[in-house]
This record gives C-alpha cells, sequence and structure tokens, in this order.
C-alpha cells in the first residue's frame, strides 16, 4: 500500500495545541556600566612608587606609567583605566592596600563613568 503525504485532520482529540502563533522575544543584552578608576596626586608619594604602582596593578609599560603619573603630578588626577564595577573595585583595594602598607598617602577612587 502507498501513503499519500496528506496531512489529516481528524476527531479524534489529538491535536498537540499548538495554535501556530509565533512569539517573537527580544533579548536586551545591557551592557554593564563601566567604572573609572582615579589616582590622586599629593606631595609625598614618590613619583617610582606611583610608577611602580601603574606598571604593577594596571598592566601598563614603563613608558605608559610614567606618562600617566606624570599627567597626575601636574593636573591633580588622571584616569588610569576603564573597568567593570567589580574589577575597578579590586584595583582601588589593591593600590590603596599598598600605599597604606608602604606608609604613602597615595590616595586611588572610582566614579561611574
Ligand atoms: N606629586 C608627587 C611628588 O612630587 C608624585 C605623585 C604623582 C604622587 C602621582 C601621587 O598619584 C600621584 N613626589
Amino acid at each position: 500500500m502507498i501513503h499519500s503525504p496528506v496531512k489529516m485532520s481528524n476527531a479524534s482529540g489529538d491535536d498537540d495545541g499548538d495554535t501556530g502563533v509565533v512569539v517573537e522575544t527580544r533579548t536586551k543584552t545591557k551592557r554593564p556600566p563601566l567604572y573609572k578608576v582615579l589616582l590622586l596626586n599629593d606631595d609625598f608619594t614618590p613619583m617610582e612608587f606611583v610608577v611602580h604602582v601603574l606598571e604593577r596593578f594596571f598592566g601598563l609599560s614603563h613608558a605608559q606609567a610614567f606618562e600617566i603619573m606624570l599627567t597626575v603630578h601636574k593636573k591633580g588626577v588622571a584616569v588610569v583605566g576603564v573597568f567593570a564595577f567589580e574589577i575597578a573595585e579590586t584595583k582601588v583595594g589593591q593600590v590603596m592596600d599598598f600605599a597604606r602598607r608602604h606608609q604613602h598617602p597615595l590616595q586611588c577612587t572610582m566614579e561611574k563613568e
């Protein structure tokens, strides 16, 4: 016997409940807010210490670190980097801790971009 490819309606109640309505969903992917990490100038922290901090905790080259240190020294403040909240928080903590352990008054803060 040959079966013909015909979709059969029936009255036997085996309907799958699919009404055929397609509901499209839009996935809203909000990027997480970013935070600027700022380094502040003071009159006491040695320049070499600041350069070391920038190399150590922000992965900057010596030249980049020196440049940012000089910007802070001349202008009072500079953005060192921009990160997600937890990363920024960790870096601020690492810098503050390191400065305190070496008895330097270096200040590092963060603010929402
Ligand atoms: N002003 C400091 C000095 O003359 C150097 C310095 C630079 C300190 C940057 C802090 O974030 C800073 N020794």
